[in-house]
């Protein structure tokens, strides 16, 4: 195997060791970092590290630390530059600096004013060999909540739909109607767990009485933050939202002028209500909203809303991915449409499709941002 391929498949290793830890890393990027020796038999692995729940530790430093004095003369892959920064821990340089590495490779630059670019010239200048660019095209898209948050202030957006044959996503006067099977659900939640937050609307929530959190054995501790927009604060004391907070937090937001008694018997349930502007047409501005989630640390928000909402953040150009399962069954000329006031392939005018699969007797299609 030359050099090229061996970069290329322990950098694989690197990203999917640190793919793992999405929707669990947020603010942060979740990074994946190997320490590799080259042997006459081949590269050998002495040291792993991915970025730790909610942060921290980074990748960089545990992966070091597994290999030990191994390190010295040793190659470090790592799917994110290393940070140059003194933030809630010290610059990882420092940690690869010490370790005596002779090699760094990396498969993306990490846009992050307080290192973008700092991190490699940092490696560079203490002598070390720095190689970017190896599985960037991966990288870019597991990092992809990272960059949108700390380049564009605001989160990687993933819509999820689930529709008829016929194109619908409920039946009339908003009654909810089972689609998709067993199957997609799983499917469904395993996205839950690699996303920090579930969005929605206070229309799904009265309606359905969702849950939103990820109920895979295994995999409890995977909930993500369920967020309801709720401009006129309506959601019910007595909703599953609220009756799972043990499991994961439940934010909500709502306009400026919502009633401050709402908020108050809310708070008092352990609800974080935020506010933000109403946008002209009277609903919540969406961009307002993503700003918000970001600062709040969200870098990866799945959509999981009605008609409305769903082709509100699309007309708003603020879905990055889609997952649209179809199921065959047919509601009906009587049924409501998936996306309010627009056709579904509308979809297509911002998405292109790259991939797709089956679950039981429903397709996904994964779309994602032209
Ligand atoms: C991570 N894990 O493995 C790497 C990160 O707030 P701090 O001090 O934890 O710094 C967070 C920043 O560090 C983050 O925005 C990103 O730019 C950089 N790299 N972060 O959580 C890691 N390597
Ligand atoms: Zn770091």
């Amino acid at each position: 195997m030359n050099q090229k391929s061996r970069d290329e498949a322990l950098m694989g290793v690197a990203l999917s060791i640190g793919r793992r830890e999405l929707g669990h890393t947020w603010p942060n990027p979740a990074v994946g970092a190997v320490v590799v020796r080259e042997t006459p038999a081949g590269p050998v692995i002495l040291g792993r590290g991915w970025t730790a729940k909610g942060g921290r530790p980074h990748a960089e430093p545990q992966a070091l630390a597994m290999a030990g004095e191994g390190a010295r003369g040793a190659t470090l892959y790592v799917t994110l530059e290393p940070c140059s920064h003194h933030g809630r821990t010290p610059p990882c340089v420092d940690a690869v600096r010490a370790s005596g590495v002779a090699r760094v490779v990396a498969a993306i630059g990490d846009p992050d004013v307080r290192v973008s670019g700092r991190g490699f010239s940092i490696l560079r200048e203490a002598g070390i060999r720095v190689d970017v660019g190896v599985g960037a095209a991966e990288a870019a898209l597991v990092h992809a909540g990272h960059i949108r948050r700390v380049s564009e202030g605001r989160p990687h957006v993933m819509l999820k739909m689930a529709v008829s044959a016929d194109g619908k996503a409920g039946l009339e006067e908003r009654r909810p109607a089972a689609i998709t099977g067993p199957a997609s659900r799983a499917r469904v939640h395993m996205m839950r767990a690699t996303h920090d937050a579930v969005l929605t609307g206070i229309g799904t929530v009265l309606a359905d009485d969702p849950q939103f959190t990820c109920r895979l054995p295994g995999m409890l501790d995977r909930s993500p933050v369920r967020v309801v927009l709720d401009s006129a604060l309506r959601l019910p004391a007595e909703s599953a939202l609220l009756a799972s907070l043990d499991t994961a937090p439940v934010w909500v937001v709502a306009g400026e002028d919502a009633p401050a008694a709402a908020e108050e018997r809310l708070g008092e349930r352990g609800v974080e209500v935020m506010r933000v502007r109403r946008h002209p047409s009277g609903g919540l501005d969406l961009n307002e909203v993503m700003r918000l989630l970001a600062l709040r640390g969200l870098t990866r928000v799945m959509v999981e809303a009605g008609p409305r909402m769903a082709a509100a953040v699309l007309r708003a150009d603020l879905v990055d991915e889609c997952a649209l399962f179809e199921a065959p069954v047919q509601l009906g000329v009587g049924a409501i449409d998936a996306l309010e006031g627009l056709p579904l392939g509308a979809l297509n005018d911002y998405l292109t499709t790259v991939g797709t699969e089956r679950h039981g007797p429903d397709r996904l299609t994964i779309m994602r941002r032209r």
